[in-house]
């Protein structure tokens, strides 16, 4: 599969793997670089109501869940930012401002994975054991992760506070997390269905929601906002574009789940396990005949090994690393187009920067 994946995207690629990997590596060190100083604003506005314990352990939280992944939304903030914004005002201290402002997208993702690997009941990410896995962690974790999304919100009245946007991120920021609660709603609920239920319909609702407002549409409008757009169309225009790539990476993630290599992904699957409503699982209901039906019924959403095996050896039978293959490759052709298409607004240039990064992903 990965060479039918590799074949594909010779077809399309202008810019090879490791040249994509090499450019963030530098603007990641300059992003790494603003972490401490964000750690330390919000160690100091805790020690004034507990000076030892409470920000030690806060410190810790924040060490050890909101650097360490790959920082793509926290990244394309920041490169949106520069983009967007007239050139005279591109100067060192508004390039430092996109960046708390990366970091807090990045701080809402780690509080969302704090939660989601507890609720999907995930032992390892991003390499490592799962926060609530941690020695001494347990469910102190959910507090933790309350603890890290305040920090947003803290961070913003420091540095945003007396900009005339900050009601706008501060309302971008509510919004989008009560749209990702929403869909993480809808996700668990599915996982409690038998998989006769699974529609690509319904799958299409869960992910806008859990995933695409956050991953995609977060990192851009909030530089817009900084930058001053006021347009709704221009706002509509790029959700439209930053949905649809949020369908296709959350495919991704679901692939990956199953077929993806955890020393490379940073994570052990457990959709199958999960009963969850993934692409993989629908496409396979779709096509499976009757007996076929009846294995997914005893094997799904089991934790016996054997029986997720068993689904996964279904799911090579009906062909569908393959019609993912062939998929990925469509798909980032209609975004493509569909970005071309655009009329107004965002730079065409930053939607083809943030696809380009996520095409062909193995992790
Ligand atoms: C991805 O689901 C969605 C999220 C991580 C959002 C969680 C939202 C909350 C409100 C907690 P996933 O479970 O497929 O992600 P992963 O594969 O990374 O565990
Ligand atoms: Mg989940
Ligand atoms: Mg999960
Ligand atoms: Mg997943």
């Amino acid at each position: 599969l990965k060479k039918t994946i590799r074949t594909l995207s010779t077809l399309n690629h202008s810019v090879p793997l490791a040249a994509r990997a090499s450019v963030s590596k530098d603007e990641s060190r300059e992003f790494m670089a603003v972490f401490p100083d964000l750690v330390r604003d919000l160690t100091e506005a805790i020690s004034k109501y507990d000076p030892k314990f409470a920000a030690k352990w806060y410190a810790k939280a924040l060490q050890y869940n909101v650097p360490r992944g790959k920082k793509n939304r926290g990244l394309a903030t920041v490169l949106t930012y520069k983009q967007l914004v007239d050139k005279s005002e591109l100067t060192p201290e508004n390039v430092r401002l996109a960046q708390y402002v990366g970091w807090c997208v990045e701080m809402l993702q780690a509080m969302f994975l704090v939660f989601d690997d507890v609720m999907d009941g995930s032992t390892t990410r991003r390499g490592q054991p799962c926060w609530h896995r941690m020695d001494g962690v347990g469910l102190i974790a959910i507090n933790d992760a309350l603890m890290i999304e305040n920090g947003i919100y803290h961070i913003l009245k420091k540095y945003f506070s007396h900009t005339e946007y900050y009601t706008k991120l501060v309302d971008l920021f509510r919004e989008v997390t009560l749209i990702t609660t929403t869909g993480q709603s809808l996700d668990a609920q599915m996982a409690n269905k038998d998989p006769t239920h699974f529609t690509m319909e319904k799958y299409k609702t869960i992910v806008a929601n859990k995933t695409s407002y956050y991953t995609f549409y977060l990192p851009v409008a909030a530089p817009m906002h900084m930058c001053g757009f006021t347009d709704p169309e221009v706002f509509r225009q790029a959700k439209t574009i930053l949905l649809e790539m949020g369908h296709f990476f959350q495919i991704q993630d679901d692939f990956l789940d199953c077929f993806g290599d955890p020393a490379i992904t940073g994570k052990v699957g457990t959709d199958i396990q999960e009963n969850k409503c993934s692409w993989l699982a629908i496409v396979c209901m779709q096509r499976a005949s009757d007996e076929q039906k009846a294995i997914m019924k005893e094997c799904y959403g089991q934790k016996d090994p054997a029986k997720v095996a068993r689904v996964k050896e279904l799911y090579k039978e009906l062909g569908i690393p393959n019609t993912y293959a062939v998929y990925e490759e469509e798909s980032y052709n209609m975004i493509k187009t569909h970005i071309q298409q655009t009329s107004r607004g965002v730079p065409h240039q930053i939607f083809l920067k943030i696809l380009d990064k996520i095409y062909q992903r193995d992790s």
